[in-house]
């Protein structure tokens, strides 16, 4: 499944127990010897909520929280008729989700996600740095000055705003940010350009996987880095390489709501995969 391009394997891990997520994450991803994806995600019983999901980088690293992964879950749970529930709670290492899909036809044409309030204490992102909030602050990477604003959508982000983002040499760069010594966890990093107060576009590193074609957890971390350095209203689209998301940051209750397109590309059986 994808939501906006971002791409992995679904596993219906309802029943089935897979031993080593990690390991198969890293072989399914392959876009050669595996299936190919951005990685791996696991749908799994909660007793704390409705549904629970593990979500795998093609690394084998396991991610807090997934944005883009979090709809297709809905999608699926709803559509293979493990819930009638349009309104459903989703248990990740982020805390528990609220999902609320929207039904055309019988099946799920978009999710809105309650992806909780964004945390913005440095050492929770985690990001070393010595004030208040990491927004604007200045980083020096090889002889270039860069300003970045550190946020965390359950996962750690980095959010720099720039012009031209379609330059940008994302291998080279990346790797840079995602491996500073400053995010003891790595981080996942956002190149935005701002079209306008409602309206930006923006590609991602993410940890893990490198550059891939959408990022829900990012797109939730740029509208909120946009509105703290006064560049993007509450409720802004943000354009990514495979599809559009709507997010807004509630000012009452604090949380980041992020709409958007999850769809379903095929369905298989994995045949000699040796866990
Ligand atoms: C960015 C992401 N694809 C999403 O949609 O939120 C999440 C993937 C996990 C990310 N690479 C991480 O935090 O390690």
């Amino acid at each position: 499944m994808h939501g906006a391009g971002n791409d992995y394997i679904y596993v219906n891990a309802m029943q089935e127990r897979i031993s080593d997520p990690s390991a198969l994450a890293v072989k399914l991803s392959d876009r050669h010897f595996g299936v190919g994806s951005d990685g791996l995600v696991l749908i799994m019983p909660s007793v704390t909520a409705d549904f629970r999901m593990r979500m795998y980088n093609s690394d084998g690293s396991e991610a807090e929280m997934c944005g883009n992964a979090s709809r297709c879950v809905g999608k699926y749970v709803y559509e293979k008729g493990l819930t009638t529930k349009t309104s459903l709670t989703l248990e990740t290492k982020a805390g528990i989700k609220m999902l609320n899909l929207k039904i055309e036809d019988g099946l799920v044409s978009s999710v809105c996600v309650d992806m909780g309030g964004p945390i913005l204490q440095p050492s929770l992102i985690p990001v070393v740095f010595s004030g208040g909030e990491a927004i604007r602050v200045p980083l020096l990477i090889d002889q270039v000055n860069y300003e970045v604003n550190c946020i965390s959508m359950g996962n750690p982000h980095a959010v720099l705003f720039t012009s031209d983002i379609d330059a940008l040499d994302l291998p080279e760069l990346g790797p840079k940010f995602e491996l500073n010594q400053i995010f003891p966890k790595r981080t996942n990093t956002e190149f935005v350009e701002i079209l306008s107060l409602e309206h930006a576009r923006m590609r991602v590193w993410e940890r893990g996987a490198g550059e891939t074609l959408a990022c829900g957890t990012g797109a939730c971390a740029v509208l909120v880095a946009g509105v703290l350095t006064g560049r993007l209203n509450r409720k802004a689209v943000i354009d990514l390489r495979g599809g559009s998301l709507q997010i807004e940051w509630n000012p009452e209750n604090n949380h980041v709501y992020m709409t958007g397109e999850a769809v379903m590309v095929f369905e298989g059986e994995i045949l000699n995969i040796q866990e």
